[in-house]
């Protein structure tokens, strides 16, 4: 709607600051500001508009938004220019990402800087670096709780060198990913100082109570994050004699979100993060940013109008800059972060996909692809050009949050077969080589998730410790084979580092007090060099992960079907051990993949592919480069075996896109 007042007013405000020299960059940014002001002000009146203060409050939001793209570094704009252009940037099949903490992997920023040939040598092109915002010395949750937003904690270094390597990678044509903590500052933060030395301003910046009235309202509601390690919500300040609400843990402070100062501060971070350079933010713990006393306060309306609003701002003054949606929640809610309604595909473009990622687990335990499959084809549709992150593991536990009516249906009790899980990767259970721990169980719900790292839960850290070579060899197929889906399957692909050398558990945090506490520690692992040198050693377990998992990338940035144009179907390939999906894209391209999820050889019948339109003997196989292998009418899969199946068309074009890739991933900086 257009709204001449509005769009007089932001005039004048734009004029009093206009730079004449970037005549160009502003004609564009007047635009899409005119584009979208009166979403923008509809959505904060949504949030704010009964409140006194809200049109100042609102025209304080116009003014910053005006100064961040004043701020913004010019190469930045132009690309933003790019960018809108070409939606295609976060979406396309060049992309795969790498998440790691600068200090475990690295040491600090500097060092770091040497590292990223290494990640390069990889094919990753794409780098998350978890969080390195100023945080408390002590306990501060690995980075999630921030004291400064605005400078990077001196054990990794400072600001300018952040901008430099932010810089560096763009140079190279690599994206850069931080965290923006939004749901909680870290009990060190200013705001908070403030509010605890008594100071009702800052106090209304957080979420305090008198007496425990209402804490314990919002409690019946609102289920404990971490049980074991920070029980209930809230925390009591003695010195105020107050309640301060404390979703994660009690040195975390919840943001009141009611607040329209907080908003425009949070805003005004999260751009001044985009003008440091960051393409693609991962916002963290977005389902919790609103509460209500009585609910989960999960997921609620507002949490949803608090991110549109975001990226309305976002998509005004830096529309090259992406934003993932860190949701741990049912698929039916995480569809939700894409954008509903009047903001469909307009709040996060990006959200991981937890739910396949622990179906995944799920199908190496019970090595069945039955449920994967179902559970997998109920993730509901999402809008076109928002994507997926597909993982394997990250930082955080393994959350078994299925689908019940679907556990039902196998007849599965819900309850035992997260106890199965459980007790599976936890090594509790005849059989299993898993070498996990249960995280933050929860003995009044009966809950547990899982702490571990790749090599450790798919069997490779023990298989080694045994020294026994057949389960080795198996351990590390099941690790290709899982990475091969999350390279083929529709949506970014994300590695954990350590992961491509088959890092094990690292128990050294059972010797800090500021992490002995939670087990998430054992897979951030110290990344091990010397391991890591070994991977030029073709018989070495880490010379065949970090070399198949090369390749598998350099064959995934080859095959132009992988881009996620939402051309993603799941099949039944009639045999339960084998998962099947199918992906194309619009000029043609089509690969069917199928993994064996167990440690037998299984068969696919020819038939499977004839009904998806290939003739079967005609297919090739991406990864081995020729034809799969036939036994009378059935395809064989070798245990933990997987094919990137093909018509001879796309093969072809294939084979030709493999050279070109493998010419142009060429290291330039440093030289
Ligand atoms: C996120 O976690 C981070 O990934 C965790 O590392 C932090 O501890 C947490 O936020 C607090 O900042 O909020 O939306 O282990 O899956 O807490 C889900 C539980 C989150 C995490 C969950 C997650």
């Amino acid at each position: 709607m257009y709204d001449p007042k509005l769009h007089f007013q932001f005039r004048q405000l734009l004029s009093e600051k206009e730079n004449v020299k970037a005549r160009q960059e502003y004609e564009a940014f007047s635009q899409r500001a005119f584009a979208n002001l009166s979403r923008i002000k509809n959505l904060f009146t949504r949030l704010y508009g009964n409140q006194k203060n809200w049109e100042t409050q609102y025209w304080l939001l116009m003014e910053d938004l005006i100064q961040t793209f004043i701020d913004r570094p010019v190469e930045l704009r132009r690309q933003d220019m790019n960018r809108e252009a070409d939606r295609d940037w976060y979406l396309n099949e060049k992309l795969v990402g790498m998440m790691l903490y600068v200090d475990r992997f690295a040491g600090k920023l500097d060092d770091f800087e040497s590292k990223v040939s290494y990640i390069k040598e990889l094919g990753v092109n794409w780098i998350h670096l978890m969080p390195l915002l100023k945080s408390p010395e002590g306990s501060n949750d690995g980075g999630y709780a921030v004291s400064d937003y605005r400078a990077v904690d001196p054990k990794f270094g400072s600001m300018e060198e952040l901008r430099r390597i932010a810089d560096k990678l763009r140079g190279e044509d690599m994206l850069l990913t931080l965290d923006m903590v939004m749901n909680h500052t870290a009990d060190e933060h200013e705001w908070a100082q403030k509010a605890r030395s008594g100071d009702p301003y800052y106090q209304d910046f957080y979420y305090f109570f008198d007496n425990r009235s209402m804490p314990d309202w919002y409690e019946e509601g609102m289920p404990e994050v971490f049980p074991q390690s920070a029980p209930g919500n809230f925390t009591h300040i003695p010195e105020l004699n107050k309640w301060v609400m404390t979703v994660f843990h009690n040195y975390q402070w919840d943001l009141n979100y009611r607040n329209p100062i907080v908003f425009r501060e949070m805003m005004k971070i999260l751009l001044f993060l985009a003008n440091v350079g960051v393409d693609i933010i991962r916002l963290d713990a977005v389902a919790f940013t609103w509460k209500i006393p009585g609910s989960t306060s999960q997921n609620t309306e507002e949490a949803h109008v608090i991110l549109q609003l975001m990226k309305a701002c976002a998509e005004v003054v830096a529309p090259g800059f992406a934003f993932i949606a860190e949701a741990i929640v049912a698929p039916h809610e995480v569809i939700r972060y894409f954008g509903e309604g009047e903001s469909y595909g307009h709040e996060c473009e990006i959200a991981y996909n937890a739910t396949f990622m622990a179906l995944l687990w799920d199908a190496v335990a019970s090595e069945d692809t039955t449920m994967l499959r179902k559970g997998a084809q109920a993730i509901p549709a999402k809008p076109d050009g928002t994507t997926w992150i597909n993982y394997l593991r990250c930082h955080d536990d393994i959350g078994l949050g299925f689908d019940e009516n679907i556990l039902h249906e196998l007849g599965k009790s819900p309850y035992h077969h997260k106890k199965y899980l459980v007790d599976y990767y936890s090594g509790n259970f005849k059989g299993s080589m898993a070498l996990g721990a249960p995280f933050a169980f929860n003995p009044k719900t009966g809950d547990a998730r899982i702490s571990g790292s790749l090599a450790a839960l798919a069997g490779l850290e023990r298989a080694i410790k045994d020294n026994n070579s057949e389960l080795i060899d198996l351990a590390i197929q099941k690790i290709l084979m899982l990475h091969g889906i999350i390279l083929s399957y529709g949506g970014l692909p994300m590695i954990y580092y350590g992961d491509e050398i088959g890092m094990g558990n690292d128990h050294s945090y059972l010797d800090d007090p500021d992490k002995s506490y939670d087990n998430r520690w054992m897979h951030r692992p110290i990344m091990d060099w010397n391991k890591a040198d070994k991977r030029v050693d073709p018989a070495s377990p880490e010379g065949r992960i970090y070399k198949g998992l090369q390749k598998l990338i350099l064959l995934r940035k080859s095959s132009p079907e992988f881009a996620d144009q939402n051309s993603l179907s799941i099949e039944d390939s009639g045999n339960p051990f084998v998962f099947s999906f199918l992906r194309w894209n619009y000029e043609g391209a089509k690969t069917l993949v199928l993994s064996n999820f167990t440690s037998s050889t299984h068969f696919v019948r020819t038939e499977h592919l004839s009904k998806l339109g290939f003739i079967p003997y005609d297919m090739r196989d991406k990864l081995s480069g020729s034809a799969p292998k036939f036994y009378h009418d059935l395809i064989e899969i070798p245990p933990y075996g997987q094919y990137w199946l093909t018509d001879k068309t796309t093969f072809d074009a294939f084979q030709a896109a493999e050279e070109m890739e493998a010419l142009q991933s060429q290291f330039k900086w440093g030289v």
